[in-house]
């Protein structure tokens, strides 16, 4: 197996994930918006995009969660999508949201305001403007749902939510816009979520 991989921050769900299956994939690293868009490397993915997983038989696999759920299937352990019906539907339940809420609003901030993507979308600097506006009311809407105090996004036992909501706190971190301070349960998951190992994936 081997990971096409870049700075990225769909490609950092996935480095998190595999970290914390602690498993070992080799790496392709490949420079954003210029090994991506090489005619090379569209014959791996027409779309252009990282991450991709190619298994040992060639098959290749992209789309950050299609890859995450390959591994969660083939590497059990530790359970990372939950283990019964119950509660794999909670955590996608919150992996989702998270995805909808937060990573979607830094997402398309990100794609709407960094010269990169400008000839990927049509930027359109006054969406980018209101989606930086939107985020603190995303995560406040977070610090509420985590006012009952659990240690993590989907409950008390570390999963793929979580490993969502790491992927939005590094590209807050990359763009600055961080968590707001009133957020103390937030705040709290955070500085948790920075000392495990996998936040350096
Ligand atoms: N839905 C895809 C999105 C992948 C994607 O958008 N990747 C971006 C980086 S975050 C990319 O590879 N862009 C390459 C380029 O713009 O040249 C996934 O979850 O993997």
């Amino acid at each position: 197996m081997k990971l096409y991989n870049a700075n990225s921050g769909n490609t950092k769900r996935v480095r998190i994930f595999i970290a914390e299956k602690g498993i070992d994939i080799p790496r392709v690293d490949l420079e954003l918006g210029v090994d991506t868009r090489a005619p090379q490397f569209l014959k791996i993915n027409p779309l252009g995009e990282v991450p991709v997983l190619e298994l040992d038989d060639g098959q290749i696999i992209t789309e950050s969660l299609a890859v995450c759920r390959y591994l969660e299937a083939a590497f059990p352990e530790p359970s990372l999508m939950g283990r019964d019906p119950a509660e794999q539907g909670h955590i996608e339940m919150w992996s989702q949201r998270i995805y909808g809420q937060l990573f979607m609003t830094y997402g398309l901030l990100v794609r709407h305001s960094i010269p990169l993507f400008a000839e990927v979308v049509d930027q359109i600097p006054a969406f980018a403007e209101s989606l930086k506006a939107a985020i603190p009311g995303k995560w406040s809407w977070l610090e509420t749902e985590m006012a009952d105090g659990r240690a993590f996004i989907a409950g008390n036992t570390f999963s793929m939510a979580d490993v969502q909501a790491m992927t939005v706190l590094w590209i807050a971190d990359a763009l600055k816009l961080p968590i707001p301070a009133h957020c103390h349960h937030a705040t709290r998951w955070a500085a948790a979520m920075r000392s495990r190992p996998s936040w350096n994936a």
